[in-house]
């Protein structure tokens, strides 16, 4: 019964840590579906008649995290939609909120395969991220003083939902300091590991 469960890949790490850059490269090699949880916010904040636009837009931009129903719903919402079986989802579970939400929701309908964590420096997390910026990505939260706070929240409430699945023995730590095809020989051997 167990083998008919959708699996999931969780990809945590710093902001700019590339989690998104990596999801990319892992779902043209393996096929898993990517869902950037923090995309699929940005794109319920830009819905029309969306409730939740001014709570997403805040939250961003303050580095804080989005109640789970509402980042629960739209990652179940786009795992139906897309008809598919195997997925990452990018930049979520993010606090004990994430977490026990998706426990009760999810738990019983997934299977979660592992954890890729991307490790990388504050410093370099804020360079690319500013340097992406610069680069006109339009995120509102690409800014120094938002990225204190994005970093705030990740040393704070992130990484106690890192070391509860690494304490379950299910982390696979890739230091992401290095080039991206660098980090991507890592994230293959990780999949590979795992016989996929
Ligand atoms: N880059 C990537 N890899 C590189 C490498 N190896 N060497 C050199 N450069 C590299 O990469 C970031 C930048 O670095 C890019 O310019 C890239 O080219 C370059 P990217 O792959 O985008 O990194 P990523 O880790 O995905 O960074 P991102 O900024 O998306 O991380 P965040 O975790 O901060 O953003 P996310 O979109 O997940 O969340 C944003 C906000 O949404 C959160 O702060 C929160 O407010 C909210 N949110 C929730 O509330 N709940 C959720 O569940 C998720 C998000
Ligand atoms: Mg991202």
């Amino acid at each position: 019964l167990n083998k008919m469960l959708p699996e999931v890949v969780f990809v945590l790490g710093a902001p700019g840590a590339g989690k998104g850059t990596q999801c990319s490269l892992i779902s043209q090699e393996f096929g898993f579906v990517h869902l950037s949880a923090g995309d699929l916010l940005r794109e319920e904040r830009q819905r029309p008649g969306s409730e939740y636009g001014e709570m997403i837009e805040q939250k961003i931009r303050d580095g804080q995290i989005v109640p789970v129903e509402v980042t629960c719903s739209l990652l179940h919402k786009a795992m139906q939609k897309s008809g598919k079986a195997r997925f990452l989802i990018d930049g979520f579970p993010r606090n004990k909120d994430n977490l026990d939400g998706w426990t009760r929701v999810m738990s019983d309908k997934t299977k979660l395969l592992f954890v890729l964590f991307f490790e990388c420096s504050q410093d370099l997390c804020t360079e690319r991220c500013l340097g992406r910026g610069a680069a006109g990505s339009g995120r509102s939260d690409d800014n120094l003083e938002s990225l204190k706070k994005r970093f705030n929240t990740y040393l704070n409430d992130t990484m106690h939902i890192i070391t509860h699945y690494d304490q379950m023995g299910l982390v696979r730590k890739i230091n992401a300091e290095v080039s991206p095809d660098k980090v991507f020989e890592d994230v293959k051997k990780a999949f590979n590991d795992i016989g996929i």
